[in-house]
């Protein structure tokens, strides 16, 4: 069984998360996603609008995703595709390059982002009443 892995914060789901999930699950036959805790989108200078145990629950509900995981830290990356026998990471290309370091554990592939799309977007849109 081909595992996948992906990590995000997946605040008020929109078509971009739709998309990298759907693509990542395409790479293989099980797919993991290792979704922020409120505690890590912190230290990463976001708060998310949605807790983490609806982010999860939302996720869980998609029909491309397997498992669910806390993100917790940025450095557990490493543990987790060891642990859970990982053989592709996958993140979007914003990420380009970021984390090449785990190419000695398993096949690290950025995909294009869906364009004129974000949580930030979004939040801006509403708050000008823009919809
Ligand atoms: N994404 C995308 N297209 C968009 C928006 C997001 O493909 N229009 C992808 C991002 O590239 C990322 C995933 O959706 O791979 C989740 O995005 P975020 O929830 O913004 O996650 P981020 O804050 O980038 O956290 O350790 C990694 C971090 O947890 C990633």
């Amino acid at each position: 069984m081909k595992k996948v892995i992906t990590y995000g914060t997946f605040d008020l789901l929109h078509i971009g998360h739709i998309r990298i999930l759907e693509r990542a699950k395409q790479l293989g036959d099980h797919l993991t996603v290792a979704v922020s805790t409120d505690e890590f989108n912190a230290s990463k200078g976001k708060k998310a609008y949605y807790s983490f145990e609806h982010r999860k629950a939302i996720l869980e509900a998609i029909k491309y995703v397997d498992e669910v995981i806390p993100e917790a830290t940025w450095d557990q990356k490493i543990e987790n595709i060891v642990h859970l026998n990982i053989d592709v990471f996958v993140m979007g290309d914003d990420w380009e390059g970021k984390f090449d370091y785990l190419k000695e554990y398993c096949e690290v592939l950025y995909l294009p982002r869906t364009e004129y799309i974000s949580t930030t977007t979004i939040k801006n849109d509403l708050g000008r009443n823009n919809i």
